[in-house]
């Protein structure tokens, strides 16, 4: 591993914040591409914590504190990652979905497509179907897009859409579908507009939208 990012990583996996942020700091101080940082150093390190829970080496409390590493250096790569000359290219609403508490992911794939100047109503997370409704109808969405990060949460996607239909705004908007479980099949399967595995996919499939 290349050694800018290497304690950043080792930081993040460690749940160390204050490490985290230093790791930002310095990343950026050596020259690095804030997208490499954000995926070489940071991503990547979820990915272990996720391997290291599933290999019981892990329990939901480290993956907590590396929630938390991860998202304080979020907050110090944000400014680097947008950039600051964009018109509004529309506006979109995106939330994790109902029973669904991750928000990393969420909280990038938002970053993005502000960055690219999308309007964003953040919904936040454990978002229930009728929130998502609100954002259109009176929200002025004109997309909505839905995160989960686990299979048992991947039905609220269809229910949310269901709640759109009847609530007859589905010609109103598109809808975006991504999170790590999530494919382009289910996609397909549950009616939406699209899907994109990560937070820059998102945004041209946003774009390709509108
Ligand atoms: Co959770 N967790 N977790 N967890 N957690 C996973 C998701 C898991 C895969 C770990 C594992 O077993 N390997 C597993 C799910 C298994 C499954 O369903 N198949 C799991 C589990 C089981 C659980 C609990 C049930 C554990 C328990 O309590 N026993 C519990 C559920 C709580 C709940 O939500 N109701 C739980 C809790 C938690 C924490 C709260 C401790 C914490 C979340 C903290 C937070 O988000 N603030 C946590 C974490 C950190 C993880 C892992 C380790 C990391 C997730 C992450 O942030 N990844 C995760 C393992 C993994 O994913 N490998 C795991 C980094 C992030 C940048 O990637 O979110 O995938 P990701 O987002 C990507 C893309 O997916 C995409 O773009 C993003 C950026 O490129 N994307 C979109 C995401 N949303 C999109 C929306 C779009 C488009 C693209 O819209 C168009």
């Amino acid at each position: 591993m290349n050694e800018k990012y290497a304690a950043l990583y080792n930081a993040i996996l460690e749940g160390d914040v204050a490490g985290a942020q230093d790791g930002v700091q310095a990343a950026l101080a050596a020259g690095l591409e804030p997208g490499i940082i954000l995926a070489e150093g940071m991503i990547a390190a979820m990915k272990e914590v996720g391997r290291l829970f599933e290999e019981g080496e892990f329990f939901v409390p480290e993956m907590l504190i590396s929630a938390r590493a991860m998202q304080a250096g979020l907050t110090l790569l944000k400014p680097h990652l947008l950039s600051s000359d964009v018109k509004s290219a529309g506006k979109v609403a995106i939330g994790t979905i109902k029973g669904d508490l991750h928000d990393i992911g969420k909280n990038l794939v938002a970053l993005m497509l502000e960055g690219a100047g999308f309007e964003i109503i953040d919904l936040g997370v454990d978002v229930a179907p009728d929130k998502f409704v609100e954002a259109v109808a009176t929200g002025g969405a004109d997309i909505v897009a839905f995160s989960a990060l686990l299979t048992t949460t991947m039905p609220n996607m269809k229910a949310t859409i269901e709640a759109i239909q009847q609530a007859g705004l589905r010609d109103k908007v598109k809808i975006i579908i991504g999170g790590a479980p999530v494919t382009q099949e289910y996609a397909n399967q549950i009616g939406a507009d699209g899907f994109a595995s990560d937070a820059s996919r998102a945004v041209s499939l946003a774009q390709s939208l509108l």
